[in-house]
């Protein structure tokens, strides 16, 4: 199959035919979000499915049925994605969704909601080396030549839902005030059970440390590779192929290092660099060039 046949442009962000079409964009634009809806918004590949095991989880305080019998992708649909329609009458109150729309494209009733909105970040080079493998397995994305022509789609945004810097400065800038919390991917590996009780504050849910244990337990990497609900063994081979590369692939910080050579991290670095010259605010990871760098050791967000 051709690209041509594989995506669409919407707003000028490429999106895959196989999940996304006219009528569900259509239908997310005239969705109707509740005061009590919860959404995450994430650029791929940044913690999507992790999120989808965990908010409903918060929201519950803790009961696991929605995560033992419901597939992520009806649990906590995507805004974008043909599967809303389809599910949108069965979701309980409050509900969570995801979206990888930049802010810009949120539609018009979520700006007058009052709906709450966690923002997950992740390291772009990590972002990009799980998307290269994510694009090798999915056999409804184009399969990557090689990782150097992979990164140089990456950096120019011709890859799913545009370029990772705009879409992180669209939420970044975005007027929500206190209806929106950032967390990065790397604060949940290093402390699943804080970002737990970050989310919980912030979500006005008073979970009790017993019940942030437990979900920090239930959204390990390690339990949601063996839930069959979360971990895509009930998609089709001829659709994501785990032969060539699991979904929750190896789930940890600075996998990139294993994958850039040093001419590749100083291109990555120098185009993410300059997109962020005039920003406000700083990335929290180390950018520099250095293969060896402690990076992901300290966060600051
Ligand atoms: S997608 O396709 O956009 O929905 O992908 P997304 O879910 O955003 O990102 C997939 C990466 O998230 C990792 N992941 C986790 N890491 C740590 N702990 C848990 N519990 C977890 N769940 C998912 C998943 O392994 C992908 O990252 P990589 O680096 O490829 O392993």
């Amino acid at each position: 199959m051709s690209s041509v046949d594989m995506y669409m442009l919407y707003h000028g962000l490429m999106l895959p035919k196989e999940t996304h079409s006219a009528e569900s964009l259509k239908f997310a634009q005239e969705f109707t979000f509740k005061d009590d809806d919860v959404a995450v918004a994430v650029y791929p590949k940044s913690g999507t499915i992790w999120m989808q095991e965990i908010l409903p989880l918060v929201l519950n305080g803790g009961d696991l049925t929605p995560i033992q019998s419901i597939p992520n992708w009806d649990r906590v649909p995507w805004l974008e994605e043909r599967r809303l329609a389809l599910v949108v009458d069965k979701l309980d109150s409050p509900r969570g969704l995801v979206t990888h729309f930049p802010y810009h494209l949120m539609p018009p009733s979520f700006h007058a909601s009052k709906a709450k909105v966690i923002y997950v970040m992740r390291n772009p080079k990590d972002v990009m080396v799980s998307s290269y493998h994510f694009h090798r397995m999915a056999q409804f994305l184009e399969t990557p030549a090689t990782l150097d022509d992979f990164m140089e789609k990456f950096l120019e945004g011709k890859v799913l839902f545009g370029k990772w810097t705009d879409h992180m400065k669209s939420w970044r800038g975005s007027d929500l005030g206190d209806r929106i919390m950032h967390i990065t991917y790397e604060e949940m590996v290093q402390d699943l059970p804080a970002a737990l009780r970050r989310m919980s504050d912030f979500l006005g849910r008073n979970l009790s440390e017993e019940v942030i244990q437990k979900i920090a337990e239930h959204c390990s990497f390690e339990t949601m590779k063996n839930n069959n609900m979360s971990n895509f063994s009930l998609v089709p081979k001829m659709y994501m192929n785990s032969d060539t590369s699991p979904f929750l692939r190896k789930g940890i910080v600075g996998d990139w290092k294993n994958h850039f050579s040093p001419k590749q991290l100083n291109r990555f670095t120098s185009v993410i660099c300059k997109e962020m010259e005039g920003e406000i605010f700083s990335l929290p990871w180390s950018m520099d060039s250095s293969l060896t760098g402690a990076e992901g050791e300290k966060l600051e967000i």
